[in-house]
């Protein structure tokens, strides 16, 4: 089982489109092991974009993470990384798939509404970086598991 982060971002978060968003990772049979609002602070956004930081849109992406509350969530499953980006979509919402949440409610690359995990790695590293172990429900079973995983 793979850990994505999930974070439903500021402008999703004031658009009310945060259950929408949900939603989608919840029908695709991701499970939630972790949830919560939060007011990022500028060390925790930094970090998290540590990759960006050389550059020039750095500066902007950390202010618009830290700008209002986003809703950050820890999914688990069978290929969670690659599930939650193709449901995501592609960066820019203009070539994003419509069907993805990018491509159904985004237009700029500022404005992209989500963020997930981009490797195996990164994932275990952001959801550690977001979420205490007593934060977070590893292992919980759903009773449709059986249904969702072979
Ligand atoms: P993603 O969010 O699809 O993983 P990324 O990791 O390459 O994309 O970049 C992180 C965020 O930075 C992205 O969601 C929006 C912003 N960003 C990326 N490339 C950009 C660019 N060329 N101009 C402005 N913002 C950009
Ligand atoms: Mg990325």
């Amino acid at each position: 089982m793979e850990r994505t982060l999930i974070i439903v971002k500021p402008d999703a978060v004031q658009r009310g489109l945060t259950g929408a968003i949900i939603a989608r990772f919840e029908a695709r049979g991701l499970k939630i092991i972790g949830m919560k609002l939060m007011q990022v602070d500028r060390a925790l956004a930094e970090k998290h974009y540590d990759v960006h930081r050389e550059r020039p849109f750095f500066a902007g992406l950390v202010e618009y993470i830290i700008s209002a509350p986003v809703m950050v969530i820890a999914l688990e499953g069978t290929d969670a990384i690659a599930a939650a980006r193709s449901t995501i979509g592609a960066t820019t919402p203009a070539e994003a798939a419509p069907g993805s949440i990018r491509g159904d409610y985004g237009l700029e690359i500022g404005r992209n509404l989500v963020h997930g995990s981009d490797s195996v790695e990164n994932g275990e590293i952001e959801v550690a970086n977001f979420f205490s172990e007593a934060e977070l429900c590893g292992g919980w079973s759903r009773d449709v598991d059986r249904w969702v995983f072979e």
